[in-house]
Protein backbone atom coordinates (compact mmCIF):
# COMPACT_ATOMS: atom_id res chain seq x y z
CA UNK A 1 0.00 0.00 0.00
CA UNK A 2 2.77 2.45 0.96
CA UNK A 3 4.07 2.16 -2.88
CA UNK A 4 0.76 2.62 -4.52
CA UNK A 5 0.20 5.64 -2.32
CA UNK A 6 3.77 6.91 -3.41
CA UNK A 7 2.97 6.28 -6.90
CA UNK A 8 -0.39 8.24 -6.74
CA UNK A 9 0.96 11.03 -4.78
CA UNK A 10 2.95 11.30 -8.19
CA UNK A 11 0.42 11.13 -10.46
CA UNK A 12 -1.36 13.91 -8.35
CA UNK A 13 2.12 15.86 -8.61
CA UNK A 14 1.79 16.11 -12.42
CA UNK A 15 -2.32 16.68 -12.05
CA UNK A 16 -0.86 20.00 -10.10
CA UNK A 17 1.48 20.58 -12.36
CA UNK A 18 -0.72 20.22 -15.46
CA UNK A 19 -3.31 22.40 -13.71
CA UNK A 20 -1.26 24.85 -12.81
CA UNK A 21 -1.38 26.82 -16.08
CA UNK A 22 -5.02 26.48 -16.22
CA UNK A 23 -6.51 27.24 -13.25
CA UNK A 24 -5.39 29.91 -10.07
CA UNK A 25 -3.23 29.49 -7.33
CA UNK A 26 -6.45 29.37 -4.82
CA UNK A 27 -8.08 26.67 -6.61
CA UNK A 28 -4.53 24.23 -6.82
CA UNK A 29 -3.81 25.20 -2.90
CA UNK A 30 -5.72 22.18 -1.32
CA UNK A 31 -5.10 19.57 -3.02
CA UNK A 32 -1.24 20.81 -3.07
CA UNK A 33 -1.62 20.55 0.90
CA UNK A 34 -2.83 17.19 0.92
CA UNK A 35 -0.63 15.85 -1.70
CA UNK A 36 2.47 17.73 0.79
CA UNK A 37 0.51 16.87 4.65
CA UNK A 38 -0.08 12.79 2.78
CA UNK A 39 3.85 12.52 2.00
CA UNK A 40 4.79 13.64 5.48
CA UNK A 41 2.71 11.12 6.81
CA UNK A 42 3.68 8.43 4.94
CA UNK A 43 6.99 9.31 5.72
CA UNK A 44 6.10 7.94 9.37
CA UNK A 45 5.63 4.41 10.66
CA UNK A 46 1.60 3.26 8.68
CA UNK A 47 2.05 0.60 11.44
CA UNK A 48 0.94 2.98 14.21
CA UNK A 49 -2.45 5.08 14.16
CA UNK A 50 -2.75 8.57 14.77
CA UNK A 51 -5.88 8.75 16.74
CA UNK A 52 -7.63 12.04 18.51
CA UNK A 53 -9.99 11.70 21.26
CA UNK A 54 -12.51 14.62 20.13
CA UNK A 55 -15.90 16.26 21.49
CA UNK A 56 -17.35 18.25 23.72
CA UNK A 57 -16.27 19.78 27.24
CA UNK A 58 -17.24 17.42 29.79
CA UNK A 59 -17.95 14.09 27.60
CA UNK A 60 -14.76 12.57 29.12
CA UNK A 61 -12.10 12.75 26.68
CA UNK A 62 -9.20 13.21 29.29
CA UNK A 63 -10.74 10.35 31.19
CA UNK A 64 -11.08 7.74 28.18
CA UNK A 65 -7.78 8.86 27.36
CA UNK A 66 -6.69 8.16 31.07
CA UNK A 67 -8.51 4.82 31.22
CA UNK A 68 -6.76 3.22 27.70
CA UNK A 69 -3.15 4.42 28.93
CA UNK A 70 -4.02 3.10 32.20
CA UNK A 71 -2.58 5.82 33.96
CA UNK A 72 -3.60 9.25 35.24
CA UNK A 73 -1.59 11.35 32.16
CA UNK A 74 -4.47 13.46 31.11
CA UNK A 75 -5.93 16.26 33.42
CA UNK A 76 -9.76 15.19 34.46
CA UNK A 77 -12.45 17.85 35.07
CA UNK A 78 -10.06 20.33 35.02
CA UNK A 79 -11.08 24.16 35.81
CA UNK A 80 -12.87 25.42 32.47
CA UNK A 81 -11.54 26.40 30.09
CA UNK A 82 -9.13 23.46 30.40
CA UNK A 83 -6.00 23.99 28.23
CA UNK A 84 -5.97 24.43 24.54
CA UNK A 85 -2.73 22.26 24.13
CA UNK A 86 -3.33 18.38 22.60
CA UNK A 87 -1.56 15.89 24.90
CA UNK A 88 -0.29 13.32 22.97
CA UNK A 89 0.29 10.05 24.51
CA UNK A 90 2.80 6.92 23.09
CA UNK A 91 4.57 3.59 23.82
CA UNK A 92 7.78 4.69 24.84
CA UNK A 93 9.27 2.25 22.48
CA UNK A 94 7.72 3.98 19.61
CA UNK A 95 7.94 7.29 21.04
CA UNK A 96 10.98 8.14 18.23
CA UNK A 97 9.40 6.51 15.64
CA UNK A 98 5.94 9.14 15.52
CA UNK A 99 7.77 11.89 17.63
CA UNK A 100 8.29 13.65 14.32
CA UNK A 101 5.45 13.60 13.04
CA UNK A 102 3.46 14.77 16.37
CA UNK A 103 6.29 17.93 15.97
CA UNK A 104 5.19 18.48 12.38
CA UNK A 105 1.75 18.15 13.61
CA UNK A 106 2.89 21.03 16.28
CA UNK A 107 1.92 18.75 19.36
CA UNK A 108 4.83 19.03 21.24
CA UNK A 109 3.25 17.91 24.65
CA UNK A 110 4.04 14.44 24.62
CA UNK A 111 4.02 11.51 27.19
CA UNK A 112 5.24 7.93 27.20
CA UNK A 113 3.43 5.31 29.10
CA UNK A 114 2.25 2.02 28.86
CA UNK A 115 -0.53 2.03 25.81
CA UNK A 116 -0.58 -0.48 22.71
CA UNK A 117 2.79 0.25 20.36
CA UNK A 118 0.25 1.10 17.36
CA UNK A 119 -1.39 3.74 19.06
CA UNK A 120 -0.69 7.34 19.16
CA UNK A 121 -3.48 8.99 21.30
CA UNK A 122 -4.05 12.31 21.82
CA UNK A 123 -6.31 14.15 24.11
CA UNK A 124 -7.62 17.31 22.50
CA UNK A 125 -9.07 20.51 23.31
CA UNK A 126 -12.42 20.42 23.85
CA UNK A 127 -14.57 21.73 19.92
CA UNK A 128 -17.02 23.71 22.14
CA UNK A 129 -14.93 25.18 24.13
CA UNK A 130 -15.42 29.11 25.36
CA UNK A 131 -11.54 29.76 24.09
CA UNK A 132 -12.11 29.84 19.95
CA UNK A 133 -8.63 28.97 19.68
CA UNK A 134 -8.79 26.05 21.19
CA UNK A 135 -11.51 24.94 18.90
CA UNK A 136 -9.23 26.42 15.86
CA UNK A 137 -6.36 23.90 17.34
CA UNK A 138 -8.81 21.55 16.69
CA UNK A 139 -10.23 21.76 13.04
CA UNK A 140 -6.22 22.45 12.33
CA UNK A 141 -5.30 19.09 13.57
CA UNK A 142 -8.18 17.02 12.25
CA UNK A 143 -7.52 16.76 8.64
CA UNK A 144 -4.35 15.03 9.46
CA UNK A 145 -5.58 12.71 12.04
CA UNK A 146 -5.65 8.99 10.90
CA UNK A 147 -8.23 8.25 13.17
CA UNK A 148 -10.93 10.81 15.04
CA UNK A 149 -12.67 8.82 18.27
CA UNK A 150 -15.82 11.73 18.67
CA UNK A 151 -16.44 11.58 22.48
CA UNK A 152 -19.92 12.44 23.22
CA UNK A 153 -21.90 11.81 26.42
CA UNK A 154 -26.05 11.04 26.62
CA UNK A 155 -26.65 14.35 27.03
CA UNK A 156 -25.20 16.14 24.33
CA UNK A 157 -24.79 13.89 21.58
CA UNK A 158 -27.37 15.29 19.52
CA UNK A 159 -25.64 18.65 20.00
CA UNK A 160 -26.27 20.74 16.70
CA UNK A 161 -22.83 22.32 16.34
CA UNK A 162 -21.38 18.58 16.62
CA UNK A 163 -23.52 17.35 13.62
CA UNK A 164 -23.69 20.70 11.47
CA UNK A 165 -20.25 22.10 12.05
CA UNK A 166 -18.27 19.01 11.73
CA UNK A 167 -19.69 15.62 11.27
CA UNK A 168 -22.03 16.79 8.05
CA UNK A 169 -19.03 17.79 6.07
CA UNK A 170 -16.69 15.88 7.41
CA UNK A 171 -19.07 12.70 6.37
CA UNK A 172 -16.90 11.32 3.45
CA UNK A 173 -14.54 10.29 6.33
CA UNK A 174 -16.71 8.70 8.10
CA UNK A 175 -14.52 5.14 7.77
CA UNK A 176 -12.10 6.98 9.94
CA UNK A 177 -14.51 7.71 12.84
CA UNK A 178 -15.24 6.01 15.84
CA UNK A 179 -18.12 7.29 18.53
CA UNK A 180 -18.31 6.67 21.64
CA UNK A 181 -20.97 7.16 23.81
CA UNK A 182 -19.47 7.77 27.19
CA UNK A 183 -21.55 8.17 30.73
CA UNK A 184 -23.89 5.17 30.12
CA UNK A 185 -23.19 4.46 33.94
CA UNK A 186 -26.41 7.65 34.02
CA UNK A 187 -28.35 6.08 31.78
CA UNK A 188 -30.65 3.48 32.95
CA UNK A 189 -29.55 -0.34 31.67
CA UNK A 190 -32.85 -0.45 29.95
CA UNK A 191 -32.50 2.63 27.43
CA UNK A 192 -28.58 2.29 26.68
CA UNK A 193 -30.05 0.63 23.52
CA UNK A 194 -32.20 2.92 22.42
CA UNK A 195 -29.76 5.99 23.71
CA UNK A 196 -27.66 4.43 21.14
CA UNK A 197 -29.89 3.33 18.53
CA UNK A 198 -31.14 7.31 18.29
CA UNK A 199 -26.94 8.56 18.12
CA UNK A 200 -27.00 5.91 15.27
CA UNK A 201 -29.84 7.90 13.59
CA UNK A 202 -28.83 11.03 14.25
CA UNK A 203 -25.05 9.97 12.32
CA UNK A 204 -27.42 8.65 9.70
CA UNK A 205 -28.81 11.99 8.46
CA UNK A 206 -25.59 13.09 8.71
CA UNK A 207 -24.58 10.88 6.03
CA UNK A 208 -22.90 8.38 8.06
CA UNK A 209 -24.31 5.32 6.84
CA UNK A 210 -22.70 2.79 9.44
CA UNK A 211 -21.15 4.60 12.20
CA UNK A 212 -19.05 2.65 14.41
CA UNK A 213 -20.32 3.03 17.95
CA UNK A 214 -18.54 1.74 21.34
CA UNK A 215 -21.06 2.51 24.47
CA UNK A 216 -18.67 3.60 27.40
CA UNK A 217 -18.30 4.23 31.12
CA UNK A 218 -14.76 5.14 31.08
CA UNK A 219 -15.10 6.66 34.66
CA UNK A 220 -18.26 5.98 36.42
CA UNK A 221 -19.72 6.68 39.59
CA UNK A 222 -19.73 3.43 41.07
CA UNK A 223 -17.84 -0.22 39.66
CA UNK A 224 -15.36 -0.99 37.26
CA UNK A 225 -15.24 1.13 33.97
CA UNK A 226 -17.45 -0.51 30.95
CA UNK A 227 -16.51 -0.51 27.21
CA UNK A 228 -12.39 0.49 27.38
CA UNK A 229 -11.18 -2.92 25.69
CA UNK A 230 -14.00 -2.39 22.94
CA UNK A 231 -12.57 0.92 22.06
CA UNK A 232 -8.99 -0.43 22.02
CA UNK A 233 -10.19 -3.52 19.80
CA UNK A 234 -12.15 -1.01 17.44
CA UNK A 235 -9.12 1.66 17.21
CA UNK A 236 -6.54 -1.95 16.12
CA UNK A 237 -9.03 -3.23 13.91
CA UNK A 238 -8.70 0.35 12.04
CA UNK A 239 -4.87 0.10 12.12
CA UNK A 240 -5.09 -3.27 10.54
CA UNK A 241 -7.54 -2.68 8.05
CA UNK A 242 -5.26 0.14 6.42
CA UNK A 243 -7.31 2.83 7.37
CA UNK A 244 -4.40 5.51 7.83
CA UNK A 245 -3.98 5.18 3.90
CA UNK A 246 -8.01 5.09 3.56
CA UNK A 247 -7.99 8.68 4.95
CA UNK A 248 -4.91 9.27 2.71
CA UNK A 249 -7.14 8.38 -0.38
CA UNK A 250 -10.15 9.98 0.36
CA UNK A 251 -7.77 13.43 0.16
CA UNK A 252 -6.50 12.48 -2.93
CA UNK A 253 -10.30 11.93 -4.35
CA UNK A 254 -11.73 14.72 -2.98
CA UNK A 255 -8.62 17.41 -3.83
CA UNK A 256 -8.62 15.89 -7.37
CA UNK A 257 -12.67 16.49 -7.61
CA UNK A 258 -12.06 20.14 -6.24
CA UNK A 259 -9.47 20.87 -9.28
CA UNK A 260 -11.51 18.76 -12.02
CA UNK A 261 -14.49 21.52 -10.62
CA UNK A 262 -11.64 24.39 -11.00
CA UNK A 263 -11.13 23.49 -14.46
CA UNK A 264 -14.85 23.24 -15.35
CA UNK A 265 -14.18 19.41 -16.18
CA UNK A 266 -13.64 17.72 -19.17
CA UNK A 267 -17.62 18.24 -20.25
CA UNK A 268 -17.43 20.83 -22.92
CA UNK A 269 -18.09 18.55 -25.62
CA UNK A 270 -15.88 21.11 -27.35
CA UNK A 271 -15.72 18.97 -30.96
CA UNK A 272 -19.19 17.94 -31.08
CA UNK A 273 -20.32 21.42 -30.54
CA UNK A 274 -18.14 23.14 -32.42
CA UNK A 275 -18.53 20.82 -35.62
CA UNK A 276 -22.87 21.77 -35.55
CA UNK A 277 -21.47 25.41 -34.99
CA UNK A 278 -19.20 25.02 -38.01
CA UNK A 279 -21.86 23.12 -39.87
CA UNK A 280 -24.27 26.24 -39.13
CA UNK A 281 -21.71 28.77 -40.11
CA UNK A 282 -20.84 27.38 -43.38
CA UNK A 283 -24.01 27.49 -44.74
CA UNK A 284 -24.71 31.09 -43.49
CA UNK A 285 -21.41 32.09 -44.92
CA UNK A 286 -22.42 30.68 -48.17
CA UNK A 287 -25.94 31.89 -47.99
CA UNK A 288 -24.71 35.05 -47.60
CA UNK A 289 -25.40 35.83 -44.30
CA UNK A 290 -21.91 36.93 -42.89
CA UNK A 291 -23.90 38.99 -40.43
CA UNK A 292 -25.60 36.06 -38.46
CA UNK A 293 -22.55 33.74 -39.18
CA UNK A 294 -20.25 35.87 -37.03
CA UNK A 295 -22.67 35.74 -34.36
CA UNK A 296 -22.99 32.34 -34.28
CA UNK A 297 -19.64 31.95 -33.64
CA UNK A 298 -18.86 34.46 -31.33
CA UNK A 299 -21.74 33.15 -29.39
CA UNK A 300 -20.20 29.52 -29.56
CA UNK A 301 -16.60 30.99 -28.65
CA UNK A 302 -17.79 33.50 -25.95
CA UNK A 303 -20.00 30.02 -24.33
CA UNK A 304 -16.74 27.91 -24.49
CA UNK A 305 -14.80 30.89 -22.76
CA UNK A 306 -17.41 31.11 -20.09
CA UNK A 307 -17.04 27.40 -19.25
CA UNK A 308 -13.57 26.64 -19.48
CA UNK A 309 -13.32 29.67 -17.28
CA UNK A 310 -9.48 31.26 -16.28
CA UNK A 311 -6.20 31.68 -17.89
CA UNK A 312 -7.82 29.48 -21.41
CA UNK A 313 -10.71 30.97 -21.03
CA UNK A 314 -9.28 34.57 -21.47
CA UNK A 315 -7.10 33.22 -24.77
CA UNK A 316 -10.77 31.75 -25.87
CA UNK A 317 -11.82 35.55 -25.44
CA UNK A 318 -9.27 36.78 -27.79
CA UNK A 319 -9.90 34.23 -30.61
CA UNK A 320 -13.87 35.36 -30.52
CA UNK A 321 -12.59 38.87 -31.40
CA UNK A 322 -10.92 37.94 -34.13
CA UNK A 323 -14.32 36.14 -35.60
CA UNK A 324 -15.72 39.23 -37.43
CA UNK A 325 -12.45 40.01 -39.68
CA UNK A 326 -12.08 35.90 -40.36
CA UNK A 327 -15.69 35.45 -41.01
CA UNK A 328 -15.59 38.20 -43.70
CA UNK A 329 -12.33 36.50 -45.25
CA UNK A 330 -14.64 33.63 -46.11
CA UNK A 331 -17.52 35.04 -47.06
CA UNK A 332 -15.08 37.67 -49.67
CA UNK A 333 -13.63 34.18 -50.55
CA UNK A 334 -16.77 32.61 -51.30
CA UNK A 335 -18.30 35.28 -53.39
CA UNK A 336 -15.02 35.66 -55.68
CA UNK A 337 -14.97 31.63 -56.28
CA UNK A 338 -18.18 31.38 -57.64
CA UNK A 339 -17.90 33.44 -60.65
CA UNK A 340 -21.83 34.58 -62.58
CA UNK A 341 -21.50 32.67 -65.50
CA UNK A 342 -20.59 29.66 -63.25
CA UNK A 343 -24.11 30.10 -61.33
CA UNK A 344 -25.72 30.43 -65.06
CA UNK A 345 -24.29 27.59 -65.93
CA UNK A 346 -25.43 25.65 -62.87
CA UNK A 347 -28.97 27.42 -62.59
CA UNK A 348 -29.73 24.74 -65.92
CA UNK A 349 -29.29 21.89 -63.40
CA UNK A 350 -30.63 22.29 -60.10
CA UNK A 351 -28.66 19.17 -58.56
CA UNK A 352 -25.01 20.65 -60.03
CA UNK A 353 -26.30 23.75 -58.40
CA UNK A 354 -26.71 21.99 -54.99
CA UNK A 355 -23.40 20.24 -55.45
CA UNK A 356 -21.55 23.36 -55.98
CA UNK A 357 -22.76 25.14 -52.92
CA UNK A 358 -22.23 21.76 -51.12
CA UNK A 359 -18.41 22.00 -52.19
CA UNK A 360 -18.67 25.93 -50.86
CA UNK A 361 -19.69 25.00 -47.93
CA UNK A 362 -17.50 22.00 -46.72
CA UNK A 363 -14.65 24.76 -48.15
CA UNK A 364 -16.15 27.18 -45.69
CA UNK A 365 -16.41 25.10 -43.30
CA UNK A 366 -12.64 23.75 -43.61
CA UNK A 367 -11.21 27.35 -43.41
CA UNK A 368 -13.35 28.44 -40.21
CA UNK A 369 -11.95 25.68 -38.75
CA UNK A 370 -8.79 26.45 -39.72
CA UNK A 371 -8.93 30.35 -38.57
CA UNK A 372 -10.66 29.99 -35.82
CA UNK A 373 -11.64 26.19 -34.11
CA UNK A 374 -8.05 25.39 -34.26
CA UNK A 375 -6.57 27.53 -32.24
CA UNK A 376 -9.64 26.90 -29.76
CA UNK A 377 -8.62 23.31 -29.76
CA UNK A 378 -5.29 24.52 -28.91
CA UNK A 379 -5.80 27.02 -25.90
CA UNK A 380 -8.36 24.50 -24.88
CA UNK A 381 -5.33 21.46 -24.93
CA UNK A 382 -3.65 22.71 -21.50
CA UNK A 383 -6.85 22.33 -19.77
CA UNK A 384 -7.79 18.92 -21.71
CA UNK A 385 -4.25 18.07 -20.22
CA UNK A 386 -4.67 18.93 -17.20
CA UNK A 387 -8.22 16.96 -17.19
CA UNK A 388 -6.81 14.02 -18.85
CA UNK A 389 -4.06 13.90 -15.81
CA UNK A 390 -7.13 14.30 -12.94
CA UNK A 391 -9.68 11.51 -14.79
CA UNK A 392 -6.01 9.30 -14.76
CA UNK A 393 -5.65 9.99 -10.59
CA UNK A 394 -9.22 9.81 -9.95
CA UNK A 395 -9.12 6.03 -11.68
CA UNK A 396 -5.83 5.37 -9.71
CA UNK A 397 -6.93 6.39 -6.52
CA UNK A 398 -10.64 4.84 -6.90
CA UNK A 399 -9.16 1.39 -7.62
CA UNK A 400 -7.11 1.58 -4.69
CA UNK A 401 -9.89 2.17 -2.58
CA UNK A 402 -11.74 -0.67 -3.77
CA UNK A 403 -8.69 -2.19 -2.46
CA UNK A 404 -8.01 -0.69 1.11
CA UNK A 405 -12.48 -0.80 1.39
CA UNK A 406 -12.41 -4.49 0.27
N1 LIG B 1 -20.47 9.26 35.60
C1 LIG B 1 -19.46 9.35 34.75
N2 LIG B 1 -18.64 10.43 34.77
C2 LIG B 1 -17.61 10.49 33.91
C3 LIG B 1 -17.36 9.45 32.99
N3 LIG B 1 -16.29 9.81 32.24
C4 LIG B 1 -15.88 10.99 32.69
N4 LIG B 1 -16.66 11.42 33.71
C5 LIG B 1 -16.54 12.66 34.45
O1 LIG B 1 -16.87 13.74 33.62
C6 LIG B 1 -16.08 14.87 33.92
C7 LIG B 1 -15.35 15.35 32.68
O2 LIG B 1 -14.41 14.40 32.26
P1 LIG B 1 -13.16 14.76 31.40
O3 LIG B 1 -12.45 13.49 31.12
O4 LIG B 1 -12.38 15.84 32.00
O5 LIG B 1 -13.87 15.29 30.08
P2 LIG B 1 -13.25 16.12 28.87
O6 LIG B 1 -13.56 17.54 29.13
O7 LIG B 1 -13.96 15.59 27.68
O8 LIG B 1 -11.80 15.83 28.82
C8 LIG B 1 -15.13 14.43 35.02
O9 LIG B 1 -15.64 14.85 36.24
C9 LIG B 1 -15.14 12.92 34.91
O10 LIG B 1 -14.86 12.31 36.12
C10 LIG B 1 -18.25 8.31 32.99
O11 LIG B 1 -18.12 7.38 32.21
N5 LIG B 1 -19.25 8.34 33.87
MG1 LIG C 1 -10.16 17.16 28.82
Amino acid sequence: MHDTMVGLLEKADLAIAFCAGVIGEDDLEPMARSVRDARIRISYPEDMSVVALVGGTGSGKSSLANAVCGADVAMVGGARPTTGEPLAIVAEARAGDIGGYLDALGVSVQVTVRIPPWLCLIDMPDTDSVEIEHRLRVEQLLPRLDIVVWVVDPEKYRDAALHNRYLKPLSSYSNQFIFVLNQIDRLAPAVIESVVADLEKALREDGIESPRIVATAVNPASGPPIGVSDLVDALEEAVNDDRVFEKLLVDLAQGSAGLLDATGGSGLEFETRARAVLETTARMVVDGQTRSAIDELTLFLEAIANEAGGSTGSRVSQIAALVPSHVESVADGVKTSTPIENRRRFRARRSDLEASRAEQRDAAGEILDDLVIDPTRGALAARAQANAALADLSLSVEKARAVTTR
